[in-house]
């Protein structure tokens, strides 16, 4: 009989990775076994996000992962990136949050648009985790729709003052940072706001269900005044905020990846031991369709991403790919958890086992970063050339 095949790699994937890449999987991988998860059911249990895990993860190198060194990023290309993506959501969609907060929508965006300064002052000391940002586009008046936004920001002498109100934000209120999106006489421009900058307020979100291992927060802005150098100068216009969106959408294809990979080992674990109606589980026709099927999914979106992130790093990639794979492979996880909750009947409704709480995180990754509809609707924009927003 042939070589069994990897049931969380049936194409053999890992194969077409460089040994850099491989090396990165798996030090987050070790991390992630090791550090994340004896702690992460607790963690969603209790709703707190392990920040006590932040010197490790910027020890690895994950924060800022495709910054260049000069700027203490470490320099990754991002298929890199999109596998420590992979690895810290088999780990918990929150921590996969927290690095790609920190990553694509902090430090990103004043790589991408900020002046030498601002990227001197502020990349350093984020990648080593010392300043954490928070990135504030969504407001409480319908996410979708960015370009709506009541947030603006007044010309006032030298200064800007900021108001408005963001919602649903990462990191809110474990920011020292904020990258802010508000509308100007310019159109939209995005603004870096030190938390402790008077008329700034961060409230925490509680009563969750969803993400919580991680910080989630509504952001207030009473007349916040920053200077003209905490403006990005870079950019002009919804553009700059939906480019930063690109990178964290990018990394978001890869992640779900991880939360599948997790329950579909945890369910052929369980189904091989419970024994019902005299033989194990995973004898059942009905039980191997189901997990034949997670296995086709898995390894499609694995395929998906790989390519995403080879078009990303020889800058072909374009946005549209990017929605169709955040939207597939969302999708992909969210049936796959759902489905090894039920496989796992009653002991599938506590954290005890995992795909309840990937299932549970799954809800806010499928609608952040653009609902899934708003996925669907850039592919249909992309085929039919109709907008139908
Ligand atoms: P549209 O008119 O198409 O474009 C305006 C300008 O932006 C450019 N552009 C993009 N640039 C880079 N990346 C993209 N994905 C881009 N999409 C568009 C475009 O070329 C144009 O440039 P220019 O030079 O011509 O001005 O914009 P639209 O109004 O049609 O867009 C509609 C829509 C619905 C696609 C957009 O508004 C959208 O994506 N809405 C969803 C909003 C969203 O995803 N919010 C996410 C908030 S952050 C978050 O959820 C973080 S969770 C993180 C975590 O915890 O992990
Ligand atoms: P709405 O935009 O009100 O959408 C409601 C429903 O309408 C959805 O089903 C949507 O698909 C549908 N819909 C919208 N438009 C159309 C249309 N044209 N046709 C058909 N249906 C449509 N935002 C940030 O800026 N920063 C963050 O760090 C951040 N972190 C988040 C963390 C969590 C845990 C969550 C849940 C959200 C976070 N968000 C963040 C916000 C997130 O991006 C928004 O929730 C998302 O963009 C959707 O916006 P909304 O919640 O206002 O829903």
């Amino acid at each position: 009989m042939a070589t069994r095949l990897d049931p969380l790699d049936l194409y053999d994937v890992r194969s077409l990775l460089t040994d850099e890449e491989r090396l990165v999987q798996d030090s987050v991988g070790r991390f992630v076994d090791e550090r994340v998860l004896p702690i992460i059911g607790d963690c969603f249990d209790q709703g707190r996000f392990p920040k006590e895990l932040i010197p490790e993860i910027a020890g690895l190198g994950l924060l800022g992962a495709t910054i260049p060194e000069e700027y203490g990023g470490a320099g990754m290309n991002g298929v890199s990136y999109g596998l420590i993506c992979q690895e810290l959501e088999r780990g918990d969609s929150g921590l996969r949050s927290f690095a790609s907060v920190q990553s694509s929508l902090c430090m990103y965006p004043i790589f991408a648009y900020g002046s030498e300064e601002q990227k001197k002052h502020y990349l350093p000391p984020m990648a080593a985790g010392e300043v954490i940002g928070c990135f504030g586009l969504t407001e409480p008046h319908g996410g979708s729709d960015p370009a709506n936004m009541k947030t603006n920001a007044k010309k006032d002498g030298g200064d800007w003052v900021i108001n408005g109100a963001k919602m649903w934000i990462t990191n809110g209120n474990l920011a020292h940072i904020a990258i802010v999106w508000a509308q100007t006489e310019d159109g939209i421009q995005g603004f870096v706001v030190p938390t402790d900058t008077a008329g700034f307020k961060a409230q925490e979100i509680h009563k969750k269900m969803s993400l919580r291992a991680s910080v989630t927060s509504a952001l207030f802005f009473d007349n916040v005044r920053v200077p003209d150098s905490a403006r990005l100068p870079n950019v002009k216009g919804l553009k700059g905020p939906l480019g930063c969106l690109t990178q964290a959408r990018y990394g978001i294809t890869w992640g779900p990846i991880g939360a599948a990979q997790a329950c579909l080992k945890e369910v052929l674990d369980y189904t091989a031991q419970r024994i019902l109606f005299g033989k194990p589980l995973a004898s059942n026709q009905a039980v191997q369709l189901k997990l034949a099927d997670m296995a086709r999914r898995i390894t499609t979106a694995q395929l998906l991403s790989l390519q995403l992130g080879r078009l990303k790093d020889a800058g072909k990639m374009q946005p549209t790919q990017v929605s169709l794979a955040k939207w597939n492979n969302c999708r992909m996880a969210i049936d796959i958890a759902r489905q090894c909750r039920d496989i796992l009947g009653g002991a599938g409704i506590t954290t005890e086992h995992s795909a309840i709480r990937h299932a549970l995180n799954l809800e806010s990754v499928i609608t952040y970063e653009g609902t899934e509809t708003v996925h669907e609707l850039v592919v249909g924009r992309e085929l039919t050339g109709i907008n139908a927003f």
